[in-house]
This record gives structure tokens, sequence and C-alpha cells, in this order.
């Protein structure tokens, strides 16, 4: 008789403590994002989906772990600079893990997803420095093949014009030279990287201030151009970056010692070395200082 059972492609990986997918056969969960805001995300490179992320009482817990992360950051070490965070620190992968976080990248990736990097880009009030305009593909150019990466830009605090909120140039994912603009040096005492796309290379009289309340967020991909201005008011402006691959993109393994991916929801298609959401890594984090590496 003909067998009609789907192949086995790879091995399946096994739940652990912390996945957050567990599975509702009988309750399947509505897509986060509609139709609408698809279409969006696909034609400008970037969305601001409806509605806040977590129940209240979850994004509190979140910003109070933040908070006390915060308080314990090196007074030398400038607040943008808190890359890679849930590598050291287990507990922040419930919430980057969470189906209420994997759920608004599920129509924009597909079912298979994997967790590729997270940052809080804190900017202090007052003198929270200016991120360069910039394709997040430019810096990932050697790890990522094929490069799809959609971030989820969580916000922890107001996050307006007034102090300092993410701008994105619609389109430019898909215009121009498409993620891999040319760059050029920038002021490193001033900005949050070290380089920018070169003025020929922009259309900045496009950009679109990204403002979100608190828990709210926007979402982009890896070859929009994107930026944010100095933070000189009042307010601080702390945002959460969660960057998603889906399953069929490989990270080059010249990088582990560097860079971990986690499952975030479905299969490993490509049988990729994973890391446990529940250890902690902070000698990765180690590795990338030690390295001077900075992948954004
Ligand atoms: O936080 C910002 O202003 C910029 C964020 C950013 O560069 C990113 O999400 O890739």
């Amino acid at each position: 008789m003909e067998d009609f059972s789907p192949p086995i492609l790879h091995p399946v990986p096994l739940m652990t403590p912390l996945d957050p997918t567990p599975i509702h056969p009988t309750r399947p969960r509505p897509p986060r994002l509609s139709p609408h805001e698809v279409d969006h995300y696909r034609k400008e490179g970037y969305v601001i989906p409806r509605g806040p992320v977590f129940p209240a009482e979850t994004f509190q817990a979140l910003l109070d772990h933040f908070e006390r992360k915060l308080a314990a950051w090196p007074k030398d070490q400038r607040p943008e600079a808190m890359d890679t965070p849930h590598f050291g620190d287990p507990k922040l992968n419930e919430w980057a893990l969470a189906p209420e976080v994997v759920d608004l990248v599920e129509p924009i990736l597909g079912p298979d997803i994997l967790l590729f990097s997270t940052h809080f880009i804190c900017k202090p009030k007052g003198d929270g420095r200016r991120v360069p305009w910039h394709e997040d593909s430019a810096y990932w150019r050697k790890l990522l093949d094929p490069m799809e990466v959609a971030t989820v830009w969580l916000a922890l605090d107001p996050s307006t014009t007034v102090n300092g909120c993410m701008y994105v140039i619609p389109r430019s994912h898909n215009t121009g030279k498409m993620g891999f603009s040319d760059y050029e040096k920038v002021d490193v005492t001033k900005s949050v990287f070290e380089t920018e796309i070169v003025k020929a290379d922009r259309r900045d009289e496009l950009a679109v201030p990204c403002e979100l309340q608190p828990n709210h967020c926007s979402l982009h991909d890896a070859r929009t151009q994107h930026g944010s201005p100095p933070n000189t008011s009042h307010i601080r402006r702390c945002g959460w970056t969660l960057r998603f691959i889906p399953a069929t993109t490989r990270l080059n393994p010249d990088y582990a010692d560097r860079q971990l991916i986690y499952l975030a929801r479905g299969r490993n298609l490509l049988n990729q070395n994973l890391a446990d959401p529940s250890r902690d890594y902070s000698h990765v984090i180690e590795e990338r200082k030690r390295q001077g590496f900075k992948a954004h």
C-alpha cells in the first residue's frame, strides 16, 4: 500500500521547560497581524501593529526586570549598548520567546521561527545618543543567508519625536541598494554605531517616525533604512529589539562563538545548533566583547 505519511526531514528538537508554544489544537489563536498589516510590512518595510504586546502585568514584570538590569549596568558603559542581554539572562527568554511576541512575526516569517538576537537600546534622558541611519542587513551580511529577519521593536518607555524615537524610510528595503548601501564613519562619541549610510543612498525626506507607547511595538525588515536622533529630552527612551529569522535562514557556523540562535516556534528545518533558552551563556557576551564584535 502507498505510504501517505509525510517524510521526516530532520529530527524535531525536544520541547524545553521554557518552550512558550503550547499546542492548543482546539483553540487556535487568530493571526496577530491583519492582512492589511502584513501587506503594509511587505510593501513599506515596516508596520506598527495595533494593540499592546503583552498583558499589562507581564509587561510590568519585564519593565521591573529591565530596571534591575539597568541599575546593575556598569556606570562606565553606555546604556544604549546592552546587546544580546538574553544570552546571559535566561529569564529574558520568557518574554523574548513568549507567544505574544512570536505571534507578531509568524504571519511574516511563517511557522518555523528562530530567535536571532535582542538588544536594549536605552537612550537616557538629556544625553541619549543618536542611532545613525543604517540597515541591519549591512551588519549581518556575513552572518545570515538568506537575509530574512523581522525585528520587533518593543517600547519600554514612551517613544516619540520628543525623546528620539526610531524613524524608518518606507520602501527602502526594496529600492536603491536594497539593504546593502554604502557607509561612512561617524563620530562615535555621539552615535550608538560607528558608521552611517552615505547621504546619496538615503531619502531622509521620506522618513516616518515610529511613535509608540510602552508595551506597543513596531516591526521592521532587516533591509529597511532606519535610525533615530539623540535624546535631549527629559524622558528616557528605551526599546528592546527582538530579532527573528525563519528556520530556512542559516547562521554562518563561523560565528558560533559569538552568536546564538534559539527555537522560537515550529521546526529546526536546517538542523542548526540551537541554544537552550534556560541556560546562561554569559561567556558568549564576553567573547563578543573580547573580539570587539559589533553585530548590532
Ligand atoms: O532604537 C533605535 O532608535 C534604533 C533601533 C535599531 O537600530 C534597530 O532596531 O535595528
